[in-house]
């Protein structure tokens, strides 16, 4: 990837150029690097129209060959994986490229004795411990496409995700640890595994030593066929554009998609911007705060730092854990040169004092990340002043789990930083903005939606098992571009601001929330008639969640406090906590187009607070319930 490589805005420049004028030159250059057991025939085949999409066509490779495998000879001693414990009092783990390639050849071992092949889907259902990464890595190893869920989702919706894809085995432990709470995630699983009938096994890692019922014949603990397992697993040959995962991902109507990703294009576009956006060096360590349950998790925590060859910290904790210095207590311990995490977590910390942070000697960083959602500001120049010290370049990077990696990003200490701006396209990244008449808007100091024009390595391919719903998602509303959903403005030099979605998807806490299925949980409660849910601005999480709800006519009068507990009681359950409303309103009607489409555009106004100009309202059906609910508005 050397020959790629940006150290300037200069060197950028021309690489960014380069990379446009010929991208199948300027990808296979980059491709080089990696082992593979066949070279590509061709470097990319496509028709956007139609949403395919194929890279390295007839390439043959093994992913974990890349990310552990070739590094052993040089590196088997570093360490690859950092395990930082929630509890600061337990040892923190190192685990070295030799260690991780025993691990996840006996996972591996493990997962084909128990009938796994290639092909197979393995749904992850575990905290942030270390078999979390052996888990991914060995089905990456045995041609197991791995699902990993969040481990925050509830039980409903863990079995739609298992449903979805028809997983073989489920992967999880006898619970969690997070911040001061143990979480029961072998009963989430039981309690999934009702309604999934593809699943014929479970295995069961230990973590927090509960007392967990096991169902013979179904669950096994992992323990006792990891032990006797073998240290070597011939990594399986797999086509360049073999599905590598299935991640899920909300969307504004229906269930959730499976975006599938596959091999090679996927990695050699995570390992390239992982080494640049972050100017990663052989010495650094280098850590994400995400989840792996995340697209951020598997890209940046996994896949392109252990295709470098980098150390990479998996932390298994929370920000306020112990205290809100948990952060920097963790980077001054390792020495973190790198350190990436969301906007809501900044502005949590950010809200308590700054001891805290001056508390630790933060002075190893050299690069600070944000993802997931437009940082602010005030967040920007708290993160910049207090934790970088003024002298940490902040990589706002703007991506999504439908594009792999990342996409629009200053390059550290080669792209100009500018507060709330993701700045400019990475290599290979072609964005356009465009009108409401599908006309490309030219030129700068433009506002518009943001779509992408050419094809890029690690794109999704599909949503797993719907290739339509991919196509008229993401390719329908511009033919022939892909369409991100975000709108963002583009200022006078050309660096790009994501300005927010355009549908109905809210970004609560960094995590992507569809509005449609919250209303869908809501719509169960039998005193609900109908509902509708929108994001409004908050402080600490950048969006929470507003409820305007119709109650049926019962004739009896409910308790108005009862019936919101119970109501976000139903959304827990069917959703998680994360997506609990702020704020309920009830209200007697939702304003509505002729065609019968609720007007969001309205209740995001409200939400809100912003009604003195509420935009075209021709179309409303029912003018009146607008002032109605403006006026009871919470
Ligand atoms: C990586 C991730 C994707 C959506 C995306 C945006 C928003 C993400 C930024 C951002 C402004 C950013 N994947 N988003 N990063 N908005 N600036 N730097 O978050 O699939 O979970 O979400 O997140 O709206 O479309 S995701």
């Amino acid at each position: 990837m050397g020959v790629y490589e940006v150290k300037s805005l200069e060197q950028y420049f021309k690489v960014y150029k380069r990379s446009v004028r010929e991208p199948r030159k300027f990808w296979s250059k980059i491709a080089e690097d990696f082992v593979w057991y066949k070279k590509w025939d061709k470097v990319l085949e496509y028709r956007l129209e139609e949403a395919e999409v194929k890279w390295f066509v007839n390439g043959k490779l093994n992913i974990t060959k890349n990310c552990i495998d070739r590094h052993l000879a040089k590196r088997g001693d570093k360490t690859a994986i950092i395990f930082e414990p929630n509890d600061p009092d337990e040892e923190a783990e190192h685990i070295t490229y030799n260690d991780l390639y025993n691990r996840v050849c006996k996972m591996a071992n493990v997962l084909r004795d128990q009938g796994i092949r290639k092909g197979d889907r393995v749904c992850i259902y575990l905290p942030m411990i270390p078999e979390l990464a052996v888990t991914v890595l060995a089905c990456a190893r045995i041609g197991a496409i791995h699902s990993v869920v969040f481990a925050g989702f509830s039980e409903s919706a863990l079995a739609a995700r298992i449903q979805d894809c028809e997983c073989k085995m489920v992967v999880t432990s006898d619970g969690g640890f997070r911040g001061n709470k143990t979480i029961d995630l072998k009963g989430i699983v039981d309690g999934a595994l009702e309604t999934c009938p593809s699943i014929d096994k479970v295995l069961v890692v230990k973590r927090t030593n509960a007392d967990i019922p096991m169902k013979e014949g179904r669950d096994e603990w992992l323990a006792p066929l990891y032990e006797k397992a073998s240290t070597e697993s011939i990594a399986e040959v797999m086509d360049a554009e073999d599905p590598l995962f299935i991640l899920y991902t909300s969307g504004s109507t229906g269930k959730p998609k499976g975006m599938l990703h596959t091999t090679a294009g996927y990695m050699i576009y995570t390992a390239y911007t992982f080494k640049n956006v972050f100017q990663y060096e052989e010495k650094d360590v280098y850590w994400c705060t995400a989840d792996i349950g995340w697209i951020t998790g598997h890209s940046y925590i996994l896949y392109g730092p252990l295709a470098n060859g980098a150390t990479t910290v998996m932390f298994e904790g929370v920000p306020s854990y112990p205290d809100f210095g948990r952060f920097w207590e963790v980077v001054d311990k390792h020495k973190v040169t790198q350190f990436y995490t969301a906007p809501t977590a900044i502005r949590a910390l950010a809200k308590e004092s700054t001891d805290w942070v001056t508390k630790y000697d933060l002075s190893s960083l050299k690069v600070l990340g944000s993802v997931g959602e437009p940082i602010n500001e005030e967040a920007w120049h708290w993160y910049n002043d207090h934790v970088g010290n003024k002298k940490c370049p902040i990589v706002d990077t703007w991506w999504q789990t439908e594009t792999g990696g990342l996409m629009i990003s200053p390059i550290a200490y080669a792209t100009p930083t500018k507060p709330t701006y993701a700045t400019l396209p990475l290599p290979g990244v072609q964005p356009v903005l465009m009108d409401e008449k599908r006309n490309e808007i030219e030129g700068n100091q433009v506002v518009g939606s943001l779509c992408i024009k050419f094809p890029w390595p690690s794109m999704a391919r599909t949503i797993w098992g719907d290739h339509r719903r991919y196509k008229e998602t993401y390719f329908s509303a511009f033919p022939g571009k892909y369409f991100t959903g975000d709108g963002a403005l583009r200022d006078e030099v050309g660096y790009y601001r994501i300005t927010g979605r355009v549908d109905d998807v809210v970004i609560v806490s960094g995590h992507n929330l569809g509005t449609a299925p919250i209303e869908d949980a809501i719509n169960e409660h039998p005193a609900v008639a109908e509902s509708a849910i929108v994001g409004f601005p908050h402080d600490i999480k950048g969006n929470a969640l507003y409820g305007f709800i119709i109650l049926k006519e019962t004739g009896e009068t409910r308790n108005r406090e009862n019936l919101t507990r119970e109501i976000n009681q139903y959304i827990s359950e069917h959703i998680g906590p994360i997506a609990k409303l702020d704020k309920i309103q009830f209200v007697s009607g939702l304003p509505k187009t002729r065609s019968g489409k609720i007007m969001r555009r309205i209740l995001r106004k409200i939400a809100s607070k912003d009604t003195a100009n509420l935009g075209d309202t021709s179309t409303l059906l029912n003018p009146e319930v607008v002032e109605d609910i403006i006026e009871n508005a919470v």
